[in-house]
């Protein structure tokens, strides 16, 4: 179908195509550099991710340098229609320097804001609290030993420092997102002190006040993780309280909840008492397995929740899952345009009458609204947008993918 009848046809329900096109251009999305290595980083040691982040598969063309994430990264945005943002973690520093990850500093990640600068896109941030030595016992900010604690402080102190000099030079907000792996593999007699400790620790390291147009703060929680099945100090409740009282923003992960329950649902809630949200959009099958996310119903959802809720300006969309058993571009390109592709279904909905429908009690109307709105050719809009922007859809993209993946895998 041509986009001049797939236009006529949403008109028809009262929506303009062209509003939502310009819209979806304007929504960036946060790419997480760890799809591109499997979450190993360029640390100058060896050892796996820990902290119960694990990326399975063997697919060839692992970046294993800056220089090769770079270009994998270069490569994908140049299939991804629209202006975006790389979420960058501590230990994908690019320097010959081997600081500790207490001894991290702005320098070390220099090339990294180079590159975005040049790229004209964004950066956000975030510290390691996974894959050392001082993270092994599956604690860190809530570990008894207050040494191990005093190091964790530091990296996040100077994870916060690097997060504000990278928004100040790029001129874009960076939003800084702590996440720590602690918890325990069966069941603690104290949870209280761990929480305690974890708070205070977090309290010492966001103590510093810094400017909220160079750099924003926000916690992660989680609920369970391989090797802390028991109690995850870090868990929703703490980090809502937690957000809420100090005024950080939260991250919703969709891997770090119960499999049943509706991430999307939470949106509308925790907005009212939060100013941002950070979402990190994924897919967990069964667990946390971050695998690459679909058109699936759970994100169309969460994309209609933001749509819905006028809450696009406030959440800045993350994406967080790592498949190495597939081309590690591909799974980039295809997770963040689906990311898309749910945002421009979400803006493409006859909103104004479903909420008339449901304003009035009538669930009948609503119900036929939303199911036969499922045949509308949202993908002749979606093929607009991604010519416009000059680049390819279906054959086309399997063509480009593969064409780079093969060319990447021969040289590595
Ligand atoms: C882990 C969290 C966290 C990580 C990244 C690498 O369960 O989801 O966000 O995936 O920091
Ligand atoms: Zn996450």
């Amino acid at each position: 179908m041509s986009y001049q009848t797939a236009k006529a046809a949403f008109a028809e329900w009262g929506v303009d195509t062209e509003t939502a096109l310009d819209r979806l251009t304007r929504i960036p999305i946060s790419v997480h550099c760890w799809q591109g290595d499997d979450v190993v980083g360029f640390e100058q040691t060896s050892g796996t991710s820990g902290g119960g982040i694990q990326a399975t598969g063997n697919h060839p063309g692992r970046a294993r340098t800056p220089d090769e994430l770079r270009a994998d990264l270069q490569f994908a945005f140049s299939m991804i229609p629209g202006k975006h943002r790389l979420n960058l973690h501590a230990m994908y520093l690019d320097t010959d320097a081997t600081p500790d990850r207490d001894e991290i500093e702005f320098e070390h990640f220099a090339p990294w804001v180079d590159w975005a600068g040049q790229q004209g896109i964004g950066l956000d941030f975030n510290p390691t609290f996974f894959a050392h030595a001082k993270a092994d016992d599956n604690l860190t900010l809530s570990h008894p030993d207050p040494g191990i604690r005093a190091f964790w402080i530091e990296h996040g102190k100077r994870s916060r420092d690097i997060a504000s000099r990278i928004g100040a030079t790029l001129g874009l907000p960076c939003v800084n997102n702590i996440w720590v792996p602690d918890g325990y593999k069966d069941t603690p007699i104290d949870r209280l002190s761990a929480r305690k400790r974890l708070e205070t620790s977090l309290d010492t390291l966001l103590a510093d006040t810094h400017d909220k147009t160079h750099m924003r703060d926000a916690v992660e929680s989680k609920l369970f993780g391989i090797g802390v099945e028991a109690c995850t100090v870090g868990s929703h409740e703490f980090y809502m309280g937690y957000a809420i009282r100090k005024g950080t923003l939260l991250c919703l992960d969709m891997g770090h909840f119960h499999p049943t329950e509706n991430i999307a649902d939470k949106l509308s809630s925790v907005a009212l008492s939060l100013d941002e949200i950070l979402l990190h959009v994924s897919r967990p099958m069964r667990w946390d397995s971050d695998h690459v996310i679909l058109q699936s119903d759970d994100i169309l959802q969460m994309a209609q929740e933001l749509v819905s809720t006028d809450l696009l300006g406030r959440t800045h969309i993350g994406l967080d899952f790592f498949d190495a058993t597939i081309s590690r571009t591909a799974a980039w390109v295809i997770g963040t345009r689906n990311m898309q592709k749910a945002l421009l279904r979400a803006l493409l909905m006859p909103l104004d009458q479903l909420k008339s429908a449901e304003a009035a009690l009538d669930f009948t109307t609503r119900l036929t609204m939303t199911e036969e709105f499922k045949d509308m050719p949202f993908g002749a809009v979606w093929t607009e947008f991604t010519t416009r922007a000059d680049m390819p859809n279906g054959l086309g993209l399997i063509k480009e993918l593969d064409r780079y993946q093969t060319s990447v895998s021969g040289r590595r």
